[in-house]
């Protein structure tokens, strides 16, 4: 008889942390919902009115039923607490040596590029035993990027970056999937994960041939370049300049650092940070600065503004994270 499969496969040891805390929550729920229906279908029998059943005088002091009446359900949804915060936490936190791979969803692909500058289309291929960063956005409405597998979920929103990481433990392909419902064809917007050895990575990110035959949707070009590019003709280069008199802060390699803010204010130069001040430049007005910077929105799309802040990365002096 084939087995009856209950979750996704597991491609990580997060996967297995995850299924042990849903069995968990099943367990107390079965555990609960067996013991209540049973002392319902007991009690109703036993204290029905034709029984002869001892009915003593109700009890007026149960204190040790109320201690564990309330120490044992508490010690239960603590468990839920902390075991839970504890996954969410690692969930959130990439580590520092992470590859990171910027993700936009559109209607209804996945498309994806290496730091390198390598694109795909709904096929991202990873090297084993190296965790991955992605940085992710949407050029429409809120799509969802999930691999079952490592059961790893998050929301791709258009207008800011959202990230989620993983770590994959065994080469393979795994299913990629839209989880949020984009569409008409949201059901096509799926994707395979390939996992690949760490030479096998390098090869096939350092070149557009794979056995003598080109790659489809390949293509190669360098977001910092680019970026740079963007930088130089958009008035950045001179507004931005840090010369005396200067128009706006000079910021080209401040990815990362806290910023000042009219008003006192501070805040993390982020990826967010970088692309709402290009889309809505007089949200946050930098120290001593006036609101002198005109809007991209419109101008830069989303992966023009993506090189942008792959360029400001890359010359960064902070300590990034
Ligand atoms: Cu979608």
């Amino acid at each position: 008889m084939k087995a009856v499969k209950t979750s996704p496969d597991v491609a990580s040891t997060y996967a297995d942390q995850v299924d042990g805390l849903y069995y968990y929550l099943i367990g107390v729920s079965v555990f609960f919902t067996i013991a209540i229906c049973a002392l319902i279908i007991y009690f109703s029998v036993r204290y029905r009115r034709q029984s002869d059943a001892d009915r003593p005088a109700p009890t007026k002091d149960g204190k040790l039923l109320e201690i564990l009446g309330s120490v044992i359900p508490f010690i239960l949804v603590m468990i839920m607490f902390f075991w839970g915060a504890k996954l969410y936490f690692d969930a959130r936190m990439p580590p520092k040596d992470a590859i990171e791979i910027l993700v936009t969803g559109k209607q209804w692909m996945w498309k994806l590029q290496h730091p390198n500058g390598k694109r795909e289309i709904n096929d991202l291929h990873v090297p084993v035993g190296v965790p991955i960063k992605l940085t992710m956005t949407s050029e429409d409405v809120i799509h969802s990027f999930y691999l079952p597998d490592f059961r790893k979920k998050m929301d791709v929103v258009p207008g800011k970056y959202t990230q989620m990481w993983f770590k994959p433990e065994e080469e393979g392909a795994y299913n990629l999937f839209c989880a949020e419902y984009c569409g008409t064809e949201h059901s096509l917007m799926v994707g395979k994960l390939y996992v690949v050895g760490q030479e096998e990575y390098e090869k096939w990110l350092n070149t557009r041939w794979v056995d003598g035959a080109p790659m489809a949707n390949v293509d190669t070009n360098d977001p910092v370049a680019a970026g740079e590019e963007i930088w130089d003709t958009n008035c950045a280069a001179a507004c931005h300049t840090g010369k005396a008199g200067a128009i706006a802060p000079n910021i080209v390699d401040k990815f990362g650092t806290m910023r000042d803010l009219e008003g006192g204010e501070q805040i993390l130069m982020d990826e967010n940070y970088v692309r709402n001040s290009m889309q809505n430049p007089n949200e946050h007005i930098a120290k001593g600065y006036p609101a002198a910077m005109v809007s991209f929105k419109g101008t830069l799309n989303t992966t023009q503004m993506n090189q942008v802040i792959a360029y400001l990365k890359s010359r960064s002096t902070a300590d990034s994270e």
